[in-house]
């Protein structure tokens, strides 16, 4: 691979950055124009490009690659073919007839592809693209882009929580050729003056994010439809975790904070007095407050145990749980025992820090996930395919981690990030002094983290 310095020089004699007088599609009058598309043209210098950017990946984990059409398209295929990833193709505009697919090629949902862009202006283009193939349910964490502009595009992108890896700035470029003496210094005056004085071009953004009416219509499970219903008739995405030792305070924190929740999330298995009366009681409460009961079991073992812990013991959970969580270790079938009737969250990501949940085990989990009929969604702290819901613990207004690796974030902030669909809040809520008060904190936050994210 030669330096970035030679590869510049060598593209540059291609022609494509032109020096003068340009008016650009926004009006704005720049003193230089760039087109990376003669790159194509020149098979010995895109096989370079494409080790460059690859290069500027290699601590990256992806499944696909797919470039922004057009200028990006053979810079994408260069990459696919050195790198051996299969190539995805996000089309400009649907072809109006046959399937009327935007993304061509062979992918699954789940999958993590990686985005080409040739240059980064205010990140328009991308986030299009970006939307088109998280709608298909591919994850997109790393984009790569041979020039940036420095107009907005990368800080808005990597606000919304993605990694960009340019392999030069405009400025690096401009500096280069005056190092070359290919820019008298009053040329590259001109152009430092002009990227300092023109203004950040922000892109209007739409959301990818579906709303819990259109979340509600893909849904076939009962337990989804409901608690999406609740969380429209609520105006509420808060789940309360009640991981309190008494059946008394968990009564007591169920009435008093029951109007502001969509479900009580409980570790049963904590609470000291446990008996059926008090789950007669809990879904009394349950049923007049309009909440779900979610037991946050965390199955994780064979199906045959797994099926004797969910139907039998002392808590007989599948009498009374609307909601249960299971991990996924141990393979699809032992996640097939459950009951039909009960919503299962599966665990594809940890809040904790140093968790095991990597990028590999929450591929799968995924995939796992949207093969089982009664599975509605994951708990996770990154995005999932809209065909899963997201629950995230470990959100709190107040702290940002505690002393035995759990991490916290805002309820804006996993609403931004991830596009959550419920946020899970434990101690803020029943470690503070006025639970109703702070409920009702964490309900108002979240709905309108999530009326936010919609109208992006
Ligand atoms: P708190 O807000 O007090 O940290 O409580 C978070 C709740 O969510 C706990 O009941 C915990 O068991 C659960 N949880 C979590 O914190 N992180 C996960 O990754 C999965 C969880 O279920």
């Amino acid at each position: 691979m030669i330096s970035k310095e030679e590869f510049l020089l060598k593209a540059y004699k291609l022609g494509i950055i032109k020096f003068g007088n340009f008016t650009l599609k926004s009006g704005i009058q720049s003193p230089f124009y760039v087109d990376l598309r003669p790159i194509a043209s020149d098979p010995e210098l895109l096989k370079e490009l494409s080790q460059q950017l690859l290069n500027l990946l290699k601590k990256s984990c992806y499944d696909l690659i797919c470039g922004v059409p057009y200028a990006a398209l053979p810079m994408a295929t260069a990459m696919s073919l050195d790198s051996g990833t299969p190539l995805i193709i996000k089309r400009k505009e649907s072809k109006g007839y046959g399937t009327k697919k935007m993304l061509e090629g062979i992918f699954k949902s789940g999958q993590t592809c990686v985005l080409v862009e040739d240059v980064i202006t205010s990140g328009k283009s991308l986030i299009e693209t970006i939307e088109e193939v998280e709608k298909e349910g591919l994850r997109i964490k790393d984009i790569v882009v041979v020039l940036d502009r420095e107009q907005g595009g990368v800080y808005l992108l990597k606000e919304k929580g993605y990694n960009v890896y340019n392999l030069f700035t405009i400025e690096e470029v401009v500096d280069l050729l005056y190092k070359n003496n290919l820019l008298s210094q009053e040329e590259l005056q001109n152009i430092k003056n002009f990227l300092k004085s023109t203004p950040i071009v922000t892109a209007q953004v739409k959301s990818s994010r579906l709303t819990y009416e259109e979340k509600a219509a893909l849904q076939s499970h009962p337990a989804a439809k409901k608690i999406l219903e609740i969380a429209i008739k609520k105006k509420s995405n808060l789940i309360a975790s009640l991981d309190v030792s008494t059946t008394q305070e968990v009564l007591q924190l169920a009435e008093t904070i029951g109007d502001t929740i969509v479900a009580v999330k409980l570790h049963t298995d904590i609470i000291k007095d446990f008996s059926e009366e008090y789950v007669i009681k809990l879904k009394s409460i349950a049923n007049k407050k309009n909440f779900l009961l979610f037991e946050d079991r965390k199955f994780g073992d064979i199906g045959n145990t797994q099926q004797m812990q969910f139907e039998g013991g002392l808590y007989k959970i599948s009498d009374w749980a609307d909601l249960i969580t299971s991990h996924v270790i141990a393979g699809e079938d032992s996640l097939k025992i459950f009951d039909s009737k009960v919503g299962i969250i599966t665990i594809a990501e940890m809040s904790s820090s140093a968790t095991l949940t990597d990028e590999n085990y929450k591929k799968r989990a995924i995939e796992i996930s949207e093969n089982i009929s009664n599975v509605i969604g994951c708990v996770a702290q990154s995005k999932l395919p809209s065909s899963l819901l997201l629950f995230t613990p470990g959100v709190n207004l107040n702290s940002i981690k505690d002393k035995k690796g759990q991490n916290f974030n805002t309820p804006e902030k996993v609403f931004d990030k991830n596009h959550t669909d419920f946020i899970i809040v434990g101690r803020g809520i029943y470690k503070s002094t006025d639970p109703k008060k702070e409920a009702l904190k964490y309900q108002k936050s979240g709905w309108e983290a999530y009326l936010k994210n919609i109208s992006i």
